[in-house]
């Protein structure tokens, strides 16, 4: 079945869609953890960062590219942000398809884990 995200990327959920190209989508948040929260997504349908194979190598790179760029034009490349993926239960995976978080726009606080 197919992920909320498969439906985003082929247009049958609606999304706040910030940038777009043919193998990254990257979309607003819907429940963000600060004034900037973006999802960095790849069309490709990579479950966990466990399933990134060694030719995904380029697909990753580019996604930080897009986190780069993004992060200038919301403006928060130099007061600084996160970048984030989360992975499987431990790691508070909710949607089981691979997206960079890019969080910021306000002072953040520590990196939590889960002590
Ligand atoms: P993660 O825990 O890393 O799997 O993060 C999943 C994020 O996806 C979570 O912050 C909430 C967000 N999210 C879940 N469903 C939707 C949706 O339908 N639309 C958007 N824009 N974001 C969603």
């Amino acid at each position: 079945m197919a992920t909320l995200f498969e439906r985003i990327i082929a247009g049958e959920l609606p999304a706040d869609v910030v940038y777009r190209d043919d193998e990254i989508i990257a979309f607003r948040d819907i429940h963000p953890r600060a004034r900037v929260h973006i999802l960095i997504v790849p069309h490709k349908p990579i479950p966990t960062a466990n399933d990134i194979a060694d030719e995904d190598a380029p697909l990753m790179g580019r996604m930080m590219v897009v986190a780069r760029k993004l992060a200038r034009s919301e403006g928060i490349a130099d007061s600084g942000y996160r970048l984030v993926i989360n992975c499987n239960r431990d790691g508070g995976q909710e949607v089981y398809h691979l997206h960079l978080h890019l969080i910021g726009g306000e002072p953040l606080g520590p990196m939590t884990g889960g002590r």
